[in-house]
């Protein structure tokens, strides 16, 4: 039989080696989906939520690092994928969508179901085009996939129902080159001018984020030439924390106040790959170096008095040979000291005291730390789940984390697990979700058993937004809508065909969650916790706090309730 254009399409993603489409099917999607029906090297991952898709395929592809692909049919099917290809964008992973679109003949009629997908895309993509002849397939497609790729971001492909139909007139893939790697680094001189510096500096202090990605081991040997403590960035996490005797923690908000301090108290400061955005935890009287492979990041956050273009591996083994040996060690001493004091004021709250109601989440986090494999994927969702996740979990190199850390979007935890294990079906993936943020996207819990996808979910039941309500009090007015009547969702997710458990006090946490990992198939576990484990100190005033969000604030959270902000040196409301 002749080929038609979805053929052509399905074909190109196959020979690119894509394995699977997460999508919700509908008639603009038929010439696709119908061709995938009789492939072998490439699925189709049937969802409930197009929104999910898109999550899902962005986990797919931060953990592979290759392109991912979802789809939507036409008008609201595709519109369901824009807050999940934002999540994409914003995060830097390559990811295709296909948003089928009405009838070529009936665009700009104001047909059933219009929309103009190459307009609403336009802001969550780097590529965002119509096919609306057969001539166009599969060179417009190929252009989608190579801008995802090498600018790393969303490009979308939108193709009318019809045209998928018609006979392709051309035959195969046009493009055959394996994906490019070119050494990126600033020029030799200006290599000299970065030694230079810091060779001359005494105080440093490294900030790395997710750019530091496969440069752990330079980034270690970095450190100890110079005597900097590392402080990381959320997204670099997973990259740098890992043994690694120079980190002293995340910054921000949710991080350490070792974190804070380590920047605070440098002569140099020293970004690498990374774009922390909050622009009040950085120092003022630093000298700021930035290295970035994209010269747009220079200076987004703070002043900058030295910037270099480059690969943060590349860099490193370039600077490397022209450093001395920083003989300055009291920086670096004070603050491992004083990480390993936030750090164990952290452990300690994790530890129950009695087997009273209720649980803290801290304990929750602590234990799944505990008993998850070697390999584990943790996705977390948007409000306190990211805290656990930032304070609570290890990281060894082989662990990794989802977040929706730059777009912020609730609900992302189980969609995210959900591309990380249609990807990686015998790895042990958690979802650390929020009550909130699961019921948000709940539908898809079906999913899980449809797809047969052994994903573990862990609830944080606190009854409430709590990250919003957190915000709330400390804005200094009353909350207003958080609160949640939550159903039972283990009985919910036995409905759904999971394994439903319910941990109501401190020693059932961790007998329920050894029983739901060890579980041959997806479970859920509810854990009834405390609903504010983090409080605003009785010492701020409501006048004090009045007008400062919580991420305006010159605050770390500490974690303990009768000293909840650990504030910054400086006078918090001078
Ligand atoms: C509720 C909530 C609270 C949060 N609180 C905090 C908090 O307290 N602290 C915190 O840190 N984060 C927090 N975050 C996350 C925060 O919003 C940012 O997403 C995060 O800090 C960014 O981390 P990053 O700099 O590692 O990654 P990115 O923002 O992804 O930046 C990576 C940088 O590296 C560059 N890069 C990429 N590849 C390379 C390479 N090969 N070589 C060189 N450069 C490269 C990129 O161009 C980019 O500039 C929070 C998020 C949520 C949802
Ligand atoms: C789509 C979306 N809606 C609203 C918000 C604002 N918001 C941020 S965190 C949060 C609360 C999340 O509640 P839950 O999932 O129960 O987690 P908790 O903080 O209670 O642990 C809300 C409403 C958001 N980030 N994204
Ligand atoms: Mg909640």
């Amino acid at each position: 039989m002749a080929k038609n254009v979805g053929d052509l399409l399905v074909d190109v993603l196959e020979e690119a080696g894509v394995q699977r489409v997460y999508g919700v099917s509908g008639d603009s999607l038929n010439g696709i989906t119908d061709s995938i029906r009789t492939r072998k090297k490439i699925a189709w991952v049937h969802l409930r939520h197009e929104e999910v898709a898109a999550f899902a395929a962005g986990a797919e592809a931060h953990l592979t690092g290759k392109l991912a692909v979802c789809a939507g049919s036409c008008g609201p099917g595709n519109m369901h994928l824009i807050n999940g290809l934002y999540d994409c964008h914003r995060s830097r992973v390559p990811v295709l969508a296909i948003a089928a679109q009405i009838p070529s003949g009936e665009i700009g009629s104001g047909y059933f179901q219009e929309t103009h997908p190459d307009q609403l895309f336009g802001q969550c993509s780097h590529y965002c085009e119509l096919i609306s002849q057969p001539e166009q397939m599969p060179r417009v497609l190929e252009i989608a996939m190579q801008t995802a790729i090498s600018k790393r971001g969303v490009a979308v492909v939108a193709i009318p129902g019809d045209v998928t139909l018609r006979a392709a007139v051309h035959d195969g893939r046009r493009v055959h080159f394996s994906e490019t790697q070119p050494c990126v680094r600033p020029s030799e001189d200006e290599l000299n001018v970065l030694a230079d510096l810091l060779n001359r500096s005494e105080r440093i202090t490294i900030l790395g984020g997710a750019g530091c990605a496969g440069a752990h081991d330079e980034l270690v040997e970095l450190a100890g030439r110079l005597q900097a403590p590392i402080v990381h960035a959320m997204r670099g996490k997973e990259f740098i924390e890992y043994d690694n005797p120079y980190d002293v923690g995340m910054t921000g908000l949710l991080g350490f106040s070792s974190g804070y301090h380590a920047m605070l108290n440098c002569e140099t400061l020293l970004m690498i790959g990374t774009d922390f955005p909050y622009q009040q935890f950085f120092p003022t009287q630093a000298t700021v170096v930035q290295i970035d492979v994209r010269g747009e990041q220079i200076g987004r956050r703070t002043k900058v008095d030295f910037a270099f273009i480059g690969d943060t591996k590349t860099t490193l083994l370039a600077l490397l040979p022209k450093l001395q040996q920083n003989q300055y060690e009291t920086h670096l001493k004070q603050s491992q000291e004083h990480y390993r004091n936030a750090r164990k004021g952290l452990d300690d709250l994790a530890i129950p005291k009695s087997n009273n109601k209720p649980i803290h989440p801290q304990q929750v986090a602590r234990v799944l730390d505990k008993l998850a494999s070697e390999d584990a994927v943790f996705t977390c969702d948007v409000g306190t789940p990211t805290i656990w996740a930032a304070r609570y979990l290890t990281m060894n190199g082989k662990r990794r984390i989802i977040g929706s850390f730059t777009h912020g979007s609730m609900a992302n935890a189980l969609p995210h697990a959900i591309g990380a294990q249609a990807s990686y079906p015998g790895r042990q993936v958690i979802s650390m979700s929020g009550d909130g943020g699961l019921s948000m996207l709940l539908g898809d819990i079906l999913t899980l058993q449809q797809e047969r996808l052994p994903v573990k979910i862990i609830v944080f039941k606190n009854h409430s937004l709590a990250f919003v309500e957190l915000e709330m009090k400390a804005a200094g007015i009353l909350d207003f809508g958080t609160g949640l009547s939550d159903p039972d969702f283990a009985k919910i997710a036995e409905g759904a065909g999971l394994l439903g458990l319910r941990a109501d006090t401190p020693d059932q946490v961790e007998p329920m969650i050894a029983q739901a990992l060890a579980h041959n198939g997806p479970a859920l576990i509810e854990v009834l916790v405390s609903r504010q484990e983090l409080s605003m100190p009785p010492t701020i005033t409501l006048e004090q706090a009045k007008g400062f969000s919580l991420f305006m604030m010159k605050a770390v959270l500490s974690g303990r309730g009768d000293e909840v902000i650990d504030l910054a040196k400086v006078n918090l409301f001078r």
